[in-house]
């Protein structure tokens, strides 16, 4: 493995992790138990769903099946940003409007059993587990990373490209859109209970070909690990040209549409966050400018936002005749 770290906060061997959180989490508790779920199984107190579920089922210090660094993406022309920062920083409503409020409200967080739902306008409606997706063919590749609120980190991410989720769905002539939704489970989510004037669940949207994009990724893991809850647990969506919020984490369901989907930041306020969204240092955001920004670590040094977060090679070609202020 290229990219060696040591470990961060949120992973905690099983002798270190508080008898709590070994009860809130089955995962975990089997394991102290010393029993996994496939002698469970055999031992016949399980039956083929539970197999299923325990299969489905994340944990951060699952193994992940062998990938490799993509060359074309192995450097993303500035240094990593740093586990500890990625992990503790984070914009997950569901779990806090405050950055440091996801990494303690989501500790116990899993979707289990995990399923990516595809249905809509495809020839080849179907589920997949983790496994399946990951099958799919995973790979490490670093990108750069802008959050509309003007900072960046440099992430390097384990994903499946999602033109190859698609593929497997096989969508129809008049599919023309995808449309995400991310879970929806107030009682593990402090967020969906106590902001009500969200339209939770979370949701987004891209262009089929912006969805087929070769940089578009379905991301399952980062630093050489699955992601830990707050980053996302088990899958979400990475678009490194556009602002972080049209990557929704968490992602349950992907429908294919004729037309634009909604988004759940246009539906909650539209006079600020549009459809496309493209990171561009020339359209201010109505509150602030976006021609610089931080990156995490070091508020204090700003950088130059570029257009397309320096992406333009791989999707300015997507835009062509769109006026920038459209973004
Ligand atoms: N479901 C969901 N997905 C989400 C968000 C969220 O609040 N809920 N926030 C978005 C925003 S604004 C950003 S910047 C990134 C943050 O990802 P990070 O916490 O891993 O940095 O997640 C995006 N995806
Ligand atoms: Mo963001």
């Amino acid at each position: 493995m290229p990219h060696i770290r040591k470990n961060p906060s949120w992973y905690l061997p099983d002798s270190a992790a508080t008898p709590e959180s070994v009860y809130t989490n089955r995962r975990a508790f089997l394991k102290a138990l010393g029993v996994g779920g496939l002698m469970l199984a055999g031992a016949g107190c399980g039956n083929a769903f539970m197999a299923e579920e325990d299969a489905a089922a994340p944990a951060i210090d699952d193994p992940l099946p062998p990938y490799e660094t993509n060359p074309d993406y192995a450097d993303a022309g500035r240094p990593l940003s740093d586990i500890e920062d990625v992990t503790t920083f984070n914009n997950f409503y569901e779990f806090g409007l405050r950055k440091d409020e996801p990494v303690e409200n989501a500790k116990d967080f899993e979707l289990d059993p995990y399923r990516l739902k595809i249905d809509g306008l495809v020839n080849n409606p179907i589920e997949l587990d983790l496994d399946a997706v990951e099958k799919l063919g995973l790979e490490e590749r670093v990108y750069r990373f802008r959050c509309v609120e003007a900072w960046g980190m440099t992430v390097p991410w384990l994903g499946v490209p999602l033109a190859k989720i698609i593929e497997q769905a096989d969508p129809k002539p008049e599919a023309k859109f995808v449309a995400f939704k991310s879970f929806l489970d107030p009682d593990q989510a402090v967020g969906q209970r106590r902001y009500q004037q969200y339209p939770w669940p979370y949701f987004e949207g891209l262009r089929l070909d912006e969805a087929r994009n070769e940089l578009t990724l379905a991301v399952t893991g980062m630093y050489g690990r699955r992601l830990p809850p707050q980053s996302g647990t088990p899958l979400r969506i990475i678009t490194p040209w556009k602002y972080g919020y049209k990557g929704p984490k968490s992602v349950v369901q992907m429908t294919f549409a004729a037309n634009q989907p909604p988004t759940f930041w246009n539906t909650a306020v539209p006079s600020e966050y549009k459809f496309y969204s493209n990171v561009d240092p020339k359209v201010p955001h109505p509150r602030w400018s976006q021609a610089s920004e931080w990156w995490l670590g070091d508020r204090t040094t700003r950088h130059p936002t570029q257009w397309y977060n320096g992406y333009g090679e791989q999707v300015a070609h997507l835009y062509e005749g769109i006026p920038r202020t459209l973004y």
